[in-house]
Protein backbone atom coordinates (compact mmCIF):
# COMPACT_ATOMS: atom_id res chain seq x y z
CA UNK A 1 0.00 0.00 0.00
CA UNK A 2 1.17 3.34 -0.54
CA UNK A 3 1.85 5.33 2.63
CA UNK A 4 1.95 8.65 2.78
CA UNK A 5 4.57 10.83 5.49
CA UNK A 6 5.76 14.07 5.96
CA UNK A 7 8.74 14.58 8.34
CA UNK A 8 7.72 18.28 9.42
CA UNK A 9 5.04 16.64 11.31
CA UNK A 10 7.46 15.12 13.28
CA UNK A 11 8.79 18.26 15.03
CA UNK A 12 5.34 18.95 17.17
CA UNK A 13 5.98 17.53 20.72
CA UNK A 14 4.13 18.99 23.22
CA UNK A 15 3.31 18.68 27.22
CA UNK A 16 -0.21 17.37 28.52
CA UNK A 17 -2.37 17.18 32.13
CA UNK A 18 -2.98 13.47 32.57
CA UNK A 19 -4.93 12.12 35.26
CA UNK A 20 -2.90 14.49 38.19
CA UNK A 21 0.87 15.26 36.55
CA UNK A 22 2.01 16.93 33.23
CA UNK A 23 3.91 14.98 31.47
CA UNK A 24 5.44 14.83 28.06
CA UNK A 25 2.26 14.00 25.75
CA UNK A 26 1.51 10.51 24.90
CA UNK A 27 0.90 11.64 21.31
CA UNK A 28 4.40 11.89 20.49
CA UNK A 29 7.33 11.74 17.32
CA UNK A 30 8.01 8.39 18.56
CA UNK A 31 5.08 7.29 17.36
CA UNK A 32 5.52 7.85 13.70
CA UNK A 33 9.38 6.57 13.94
CA UNK A 34 7.68 3.32 15.26
CA UNK A 35 5.21 3.22 12.20
CA UNK A 36 7.73 4.01 9.76
CA UNK A 37 10.34 1.46 10.88
CA UNK A 38 8.04 -1.59 10.86
CA UNK A 39 6.89 -0.34 7.13
CA UNK A 40 10.26 0.63 5.57
CA UNK A 41 11.10 -3.33 6.43
CA UNK A 42 7.74 -4.40 4.74
CA UNK A 43 7.79 -4.99 0.56
CA UNK A 44 3.86 -4.59 0.66
CA UNK A 45 4.40 -1.41 1.59
CA UNK A 46 6.21 1.90 -0.20
CA UNK A 47 5.88 4.86 1.98
CA UNK A 48 6.57 8.43 0.19
CA UNK A 49 7.65 11.24 1.98
CA UNK A 50 5.96 14.55 1.38
CA UNK A 51 7.10 17.82 1.92
CA UNK A 52 4.49 20.64 1.19
CA UNK A 53 6.30 23.80 -0.56
CA UNK A 54 4.97 27.21 0.52
CA UNK A 55 2.85 28.88 -1.90
CA UNK A 56 3.11 26.33 -4.06
CA UNK A 57 -0.65 25.35 -5.56
CA UNK A 58 -1.84 22.50 -3.24
CA UNK A 59 -0.49 24.65 -0.27
CA UNK A 60 -2.29 27.20 -1.26
CA UNK A 61 -5.67 24.85 -1.92
CA UNK A 62 -4.84 23.24 1.82
CA UNK A 63 -4.67 26.32 2.71
CA UNK A 64 -8.27 27.68 1.28
CA UNK A 65 -9.64 24.04 2.72
CA UNK A 66 -8.69 24.20 6.43
CA UNK A 67 -10.06 28.50 6.14
CA UNK A 68 -13.31 27.31 5.05
CA UNK A 69 -13.76 24.65 7.59
CA UNK A 70 -12.11 26.01 10.76
CA UNK A 71 -12.88 29.36 12.04
CA UNK A 72 -10.47 32.07 11.36
CA UNK A 73 -9.88 33.59 14.76
CA UNK A 74 -9.55 29.86 15.67
CA UNK A 75 -6.83 29.09 13.20
CA UNK A 76 -5.00 32.29 14.14
CA UNK A 77 -4.78 31.49 17.79
CA UNK A 78 -3.00 27.83 16.77
CA UNK A 79 -0.62 29.85 14.44
CA UNK A 80 0.27 32.96 16.82
CA UNK A 81 -0.40 32.02 20.66
CA UNK A 82 2.80 29.80 20.88
CA UNK A 83 5.25 33.12 19.75
CA UNK A 84 3.08 35.87 21.47
CA UNK A 85 3.57 34.21 25.01
CA UNK A 86 7.27 33.61 24.02
CA UNK A 87 7.60 36.93 22.91
CA UNK A 88 6.17 37.91 26.79
CA UNK A 89 8.26 35.64 28.75
CA UNK A 90 5.41 33.82 29.46
CA UNK A 91 6.91 29.83 27.63
CA UNK A 92 10.15 28.70 27.05
CA UNK A 93 11.23 27.71 23.16
CA UNK A 94 10.53 24.29 23.98
CA UNK A 95 7.32 24.79 26.52
CA UNK A 96 4.14 24.17 26.11
CA UNK A 97 1.35 26.30 25.89
CA UNK A 98 -1.79 25.23 27.99
CA UNK A 99 -4.96 26.86 29.56
CA UNK A 100 -5.26 28.03 32.68
CA UNK A 101 -9.03 28.38 32.57
CA UNK A 102 -11.90 27.33 30.56
CA UNK A 103 -15.42 29.01 29.37
CA UNK A 104 -17.79 27.12 30.98
CA UNK A 105 -20.89 28.27 30.03
CA UNK A 106 -23.23 26.18 32.25
CA UNK A 107 -21.93 27.92 35.15
CA UNK A 108 -23.86 30.89 34.33
CA UNK A 109 -27.88 31.60 34.80
CA UNK A 110 -28.42 34.49 32.24
CA UNK A 111 -28.02 34.20 28.93
CA UNK A 112 -26.29 38.15 29.02
CA UNK A 113 -23.28 35.95 30.81
CA UNK A 114 -23.49 33.12 28.41
CA UNK A 115 -23.43 35.12 25.40
CA UNK A 116 -19.85 36.80 26.84
CA UNK A 117 -18.09 32.94 27.16
CA UNK A 118 -19.20 32.75 23.52
CA UNK A 119 -16.63 35.85 22.66
CA UNK A 120 -12.94 35.68 22.62
CA UNK A 121 -11.65 36.86 25.50
CA UNK A 122 -8.71 39.62 24.89
CA UNK A 123 -6.69 38.49 27.89
CA UNK A 124 -3.74 36.21 26.72
CA UNK A 125 -4.18 33.16 29.26
CA UNK A 126 -7.89 33.30 29.04
CA UNK A 127 -7.65 33.10 25.12
CA UNK A 128 -5.46 29.84 25.09
CA UNK A 129 -8.37 28.35 27.12
CA UNK A 130 -11.38 29.76 24.97
CA UNK A 131 -9.84 27.87 22.12
CA UNK A 132 -9.65 24.74 23.67
CA UNK A 133 -11.30 22.08 25.76
CA UNK A 134 -9.13 20.11 27.34
CA UNK A 135 -5.38 20.34 28.41
CA UNK A 136 -4.26 17.38 25.96
CA UNK A 137 -4.11 19.97 23.20
CA UNK A 138 -1.35 22.55 24.16
CA UNK A 139 0.82 24.92 21.55
CA UNK A 140 4.04 24.11 20.79
CA UNK A 141 6.66 26.08 18.67
CA UNK A 142 5.97 23.47 15.23
CA UNK A 143 2.33 22.38 16.39
CA UNK A 144 0.94 24.82 13.67
CA UNK A 145 3.57 23.82 10.46
CA UNK A 146 2.74 20.28 11.71
CA UNK A 147 -0.63 20.25 11.97
CA UNK A 148 -0.95 21.83 8.63
CA UNK A 149 1.32 19.42 6.97
CA UNK A 150 -0.56 16.63 8.42
CA UNK A 151 -3.33 18.19 7.26
CA UNK A 152 -1.94 17.78 3.94
CA UNK A 153 -0.89 14.37 4.08
CA UNK A 154 -4.59 14.02 4.13
CA UNK A 155 -5.16 16.20 0.92
CA UNK A 156 -2.27 14.58 -1.20
CA UNK A 157 -4.33 11.35 -0.23
CA UNK A 158 -7.97 12.76 -1.45
CA UNK A 159 -5.84 14.44 -4.83
CA UNK A 160 -4.61 10.40 -5.51
CA UNK A 161 -7.95 8.54 -4.22
CA UNK A 162 -10.52 10.62 -6.40
CA UNK A 163 -8.20 9.52 -9.37
CA UNK A 164 -7.14 13.52 -10.12
CA UNK A 165 -3.07 13.08 -9.11
CA UNK A 166 -0.87 13.45 -12.35
CA UNK A 167 1.95 10.08 -11.43
CA UNK A 168 -0.38 7.60 -8.57
CA UNK A 169 -3.52 5.72 -9.41
CA UNK A 170 -3.71 4.16 -6.05
CA UNK A 171 -7.19 3.49 -4.57
CA UNK A 172 -5.80 2.74 -1.04
CA UNK A 173 -3.93 5.04 0.89
CA UNK A 174 -3.01 5.23 4.23
CA UNK A 175 -1.70 8.74 5.48
CA UNK A 176 0.66 9.42 8.47
CA UNK A 177 -1.03 11.73 9.82
CA UNK A 178 0.30 13.35 13.03
CA UNK A 179 -1.17 15.41 15.03
CA UNK A 180 -4.17 13.35 15.03
CA UNK A 181 -7.72 15.24 13.72
CA UNK A 182 -11.13 13.08 14.89
CA UNK A 183 -11.20 15.90 18.34
CA UNK A 184 -11.54 19.01 16.37
CA UNK A 185 -14.98 20.48 15.37
CA UNK A 186 -13.04 23.69 13.66
CA UNK A 187 -13.51 26.19 16.57
CA UNK A 188 -11.75 24.74 19.50
CA UNK A 189 -8.70 22.18 19.54
CA UNK A 190 -8.58 18.65 22.00
CA UNK A 191 -7.59 15.40 22.28
CA UNK A 192 -4.10 16.15 20.84
CA UNK A 193 -6.22 17.93 17.54
CA UNK A 194 -5.78 21.12 15.96
CA UNK A 195 -7.09 20.89 12.34
CA UNK A 196 -9.61 17.50 11.56
CA UNK A 197 -7.75 15.59 9.00
CA UNK A 198 -10.65 13.40 8.00
CA UNK A 199 -12.64 17.02 7.26
CA UNK A 200 -9.84 18.04 5.20
CA UNK A 201 -9.90 14.31 3.45
CA UNK A 202 -13.52 14.80 2.73
CA UNK A 203 -13.52 18.85 1.29
CA UNK A 204 -10.52 17.53 -0.78
CA UNK A 205 -11.65 14.82 -2.22
CA UNK A 206 -14.47 17.20 -3.09
CA UNK A 207 -12.47 19.66 -4.53
CA UNK A 208 -11.02 17.05 -6.65
CA UNK A 209 -13.48 15.21 -7.79
CA UNK A 210 -15.39 18.66 -9.64
CA UNK A 211 -12.36 17.96 -12.29
CA UNK A 212 -14.16 14.92 -13.02
CA UNK A 213 -17.86 13.73 -12.70
CA UNK A 214 -20.76 15.47 -12.51
CA UNK A 215 -22.07 14.12 -9.49
CA UNK A 216 -21.40 14.98 -6.15
CA UNK A 217 -19.98 12.44 -4.34
CA UNK A 218 -21.39 10.39 -1.03
CA UNK A 219 -18.66 9.55 1.50
CA UNK A 220 -18.58 7.34 4.63
CA UNK A 221 -16.40 7.65 7.20
CA UNK A 222 -15.27 4.89 9.74
CA UNK A 223 -13.82 6.09 12.77
CA UNK A 224 -12.15 3.19 14.52
CA UNK A 225 -10.45 5.35 17.26
CA UNK A 226 -10.85 4.21 21.03
CA UNK A 227 -12.17 7.68 21.29
CA UNK A 228 -15.46 8.82 20.14
CA UNK A 229 -14.46 11.51 17.19
CA UNK A 230 -16.54 14.19 18.16
CA UNK A 231 -15.05 17.18 16.03
CA UNK A 232 -16.01 14.76 12.70
CA UNK A 233 -19.36 14.20 14.33
CA UNK A 234 -20.27 17.69 14.60
CA UNK A 235 -18.81 19.07 10.84
CA UNK A 236 -20.57 16.71 9.32
CA UNK A 237 -23.94 16.18 11.59
CA UNK A 238 -25.95 17.77 9.63
CA UNK A 239 -24.48 17.27 5.74
CA UNK A 240 -26.06 14.23 4.69
CA UNK A 241 -23.62 13.24 2.18
CA UNK A 242 -21.33 12.35 4.61
CA UNK A 243 -22.07 9.33 6.89
CA UNK A 244 -20.43 9.21 10.25
CA UNK A 245 -20.01 5.73 12.05
CA UNK A 246 -18.01 5.60 15.21
CA UNK A 247 -16.97 2.38 17.36
CA UNK A 248 -15.47 3.89 19.97
CA UNK A 249 -15.20 3.28 24.13
CA UNK A 250 -18.66 3.50 25.97
CA UNK A 251 -19.11 6.46 28.26
CA UNK A 252 -15.06 7.53 28.02
CA UNK A 253 -13.19 10.38 26.48
CA UNK A 254 -14.73 13.31 25.16
CA UNK A 255 -17.05 12.31 27.79
CA UNK A 256 -20.27 14.72 26.28
CA UNK A 257 -20.71 12.85 22.74
CA UNK A 258 -20.36 9.36 21.25
CA UNK A 259 -24.01 7.99 22.58
CA UNK A 260 -26.48 5.95 19.99
CA UNK A 261 -29.04 8.54 19.83
CA UNK A 262 -27.11 11.53 18.09
CA UNK A 263 -28.36 10.51 14.92
CA UNK A 264 -28.17 13.53 12.66
CA UNK A 265 -30.31 16.43 11.88
CA UNK A 266 -32.14 17.95 9.21
CA UNK A 267 -30.69 16.43 5.87
CA UNK A 268 -28.22 14.77 8.15
CA UNK A 269 -30.84 12.52 10.31
CA UNK A 270 -29.64 8.96 10.45
CA UNK A 271 -26.39 10.04 8.74
CA UNK A 272 -24.61 9.88 12.04
CA UNK A 273 -24.32 6.10 13.57
CA UNK A 274 -22.66 5.55 16.83
CA UNK A 275 -21.80 1.98 18.10
CA UNK A 276 -20.19 2.53 21.68
CA UNK A 277 -18.57 -0.71 23.24
CA UNK A 278 -17.98 -2.06 26.54
CA UNK A 279 -15.04 -1.87 28.97
CA UNK A 280 -13.24 -4.46 28.45
CA UNK A 281 -14.42 -5.90 24.77
CA UNK A 282 -12.16 -8.24 22.89
CA UNK A 283 -12.15 -9.02 19.37
CA UNK A 284 -15.39 -11.09 19.19
CA UNK A 285 -17.55 -8.38 20.76
CA UNK A 286 -15.59 -5.75 18.37
CA UNK A 287 -16.55 -7.87 15.40
CA UNK A 288 -20.54 -7.64 16.52
CA UNK A 289 -20.38 -3.72 16.10
CA UNK A 290 -18.25 -3.63 12.76
CA UNK A 291 -21.35 -6.00 11.57
CA UNK A 292 -23.71 -2.98 12.48
CA UNK A 293 -21.49 -0.42 10.98
CA UNK A 294 -20.98 -2.63 7.58
CA UNK A 295 -25.48 -2.93 7.44
CA UNK A 296 -24.99 1.38 7.84
CA UNK A 297 -22.38 1.68 5.11
CA UNK A 298 -23.82 -0.44 2.50
CA UNK A 299 -27.40 1.02 3.13
CA UNK A 300 -26.35 4.60 1.94
CA UNK A 301 -24.34 3.68 -0.85
CA UNK A 302 -21.01 5.58 -0.31
CA UNK A 303 -18.28 6.50 -3.42
CA UNK A 304 -15.34 7.48 -1.13
CA UNK A 305 -14.48 5.53 2.29
CA UNK A 306 -12.29 7.76 4.91
CA UNK A 307 -11.23 5.93 7.80
CA UNK A 308 -9.95 7.58 10.74
CA UNK A 309 -7.76 4.63 12.25
CA UNK A 310 -6.67 4.86 15.88
CA UNK A 311 -4.66 2.19 18.10
CA UNK A 312 -5.70 3.05 21.04
CA UNK A 313 -7.84 0.12 21.00
CA UNK A 314 -4.87 -1.67 21.67
CA UNK A 315 -5.19 -4.02 24.79
CA UNK A 316 -2.00 -2.45 26.62
CA UNK A 317 -2.85 1.33 25.73
CA UNK A 318 -2.83 3.41 28.71
CA UNK A 319 -6.15 5.79 27.02
CA UNK A 320 -7.96 2.90 25.91
CA UNK A 321 -9.48 -0.06 27.25
CA UNK A 322 -10.80 -2.62 24.84
CA UNK A 323 -8.91 -5.80 24.81
CA UNK A 324 -7.31 -6.13 21.10
CA UNK A 325 -4.06 -7.70 20.47
CA UNK A 326 -1.81 -7.07 17.08
CA UNK A 327 -3.48 -10.10 15.79
CA UNK A 328 -7.12 -8.28 16.33
CA UNK A 329 -6.16 -6.00 13.83
CA UNK A 330 -6.14 -8.14 10.67
CA UNK A 331 -8.89 -9.88 11.78
CA UNK A 332 -10.97 -6.93 11.86
CA UNK A 333 -9.67 -5.14 8.71
CA UNK A 334 -10.26 -8.60 6.98
CA UNK A 335 -13.66 -8.70 8.36
CA UNK A 336 -14.51 -4.92 6.98
CA UNK A 337 -14.40 -6.36 3.47
CA UNK A 338 -17.34 -8.02 3.94
CA UNK A 339 -19.04 -4.90 3.38
CA UNK A 340 -19.06 -4.32 -0.81
CA UNK A 341 -18.58 -0.56 -0.38
CA UNK A 342 -15.53 -1.05 1.75
CA UNK A 343 -14.33 -3.83 -1.02
CA UNK A 344 -14.67 -1.86 -3.87
CA UNK A 345 -14.58 1.97 -3.20
CA UNK A 346 -11.64 4.07 -2.89
CA UNK A 347 -10.31 4.81 0.49
CA UNK A 348 -8.13 7.12 2.07
CA UNK A 349 -7.12 5.36 5.86
CA UNK A 350 -5.86 8.31 8.33
CA UNK A 351 -3.72 8.14 11.57
CA UNK A 352 -5.75 8.88 14.63
CA UNK A 353 -4.72 7.85 17.63
CA UNK A 354 -2.71 4.67 19.28
CA UNK A 355 -0.18 5.67 22.37
CA UNK A 356 1.77 2.18 22.82
CA UNK A 357 4.74 3.15 20.82
CA UNK A 358 6.43 -0.56 19.92
CA UNK A 359 3.33 -1.83 19.55
CA UNK A 360 2.18 0.68 16.90
CA UNK A 361 4.05 -0.40 13.66
CA UNK A 362 3.05 -3.77 14.22
CA UNK A 363 -0.12 -3.12 14.93
CA UNK A 364 -0.74 -0.59 11.51
CA UNK A 365 1.13 -3.26 9.73
CA UNK A 366 -1.52 -5.71 11.08
CA UNK A 367 -4.52 -3.89 10.10
CA UNK A 368 -2.92 -3.23 6.25
CA UNK A 369 -2.15 -6.36 5.89
CA UNK A 370 -6.17 -7.57 6.61
CA UNK A 371 -7.30 -4.15 4.65
CA UNK A 372 -5.43 -5.47 1.67
CA UNK A 373 -6.19 -8.73 1.81
C1 LIG B 1 -6.62 11.24 19.09
C2 LIG B 1 -6.83 10.68 20.46
O1 LIG B 1 -6.76 9.47 20.64
N1 LIG B 1 -7.02 11.55 21.47
C3 LIG B 1 -7.30 11.08 22.79
C4 LIG B 1 -7.03 12.08 23.86
C5 LIG B 1 -7.51 11.59 25.18
N2 LIG B 1 -7.08 12.42 26.26
C6 LIG B 1 -7.72 12.31 27.53
C7 LIG B 1 -7.73 10.91 28.07
C8 LIG B 1 -8.37 10.86 29.43
C9 LIG B 1 -7.72 9.82 30.31
N3 LIG B 1 -8.23 9.88 31.62
C10 LIG B 1 -7.30 9.95 32.71
C11 LIG B 1 -6.19 8.92 32.61
C12 LIG B 1 -5.22 9.02 33.75
N4 LIG B 1 -4.13 8.11 33.56
ZN1 LIG C 1 -8.11 8.05 20.62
Amino acid sequence: MLVLHDPTTLEHKTTELLGSKILQALECPERLISILTTLKGNSDHEIQTITLKDDSPKSTLLHGLIESSHKSDYLEHIRTAHGNWLSQGLVDQDATVLPECFPAHHLFASSQLNSKVRSPPKDIFARAGFYAYDMSAGLAEHTWSAAVASAGLALEGAEIVSGQHAERKDKTIMALCRPPGHHCNGRMAGGYCYINNAVIAVDGIRHYSKAGSAKTPKFVILDLDFHHGNGTQEYFYKDGEVLYVSIHGEDEYPYYSGGEDEKGEGKGLNCNVNLPLKSGSTVDEYLDKADLAIKAIDSYQPDYVIVSLGFDTFHLDPLGNFKLETEDYETIAQHFKISQALKLLPALILLEGGYVVDALGPNVQSFLKGWTG
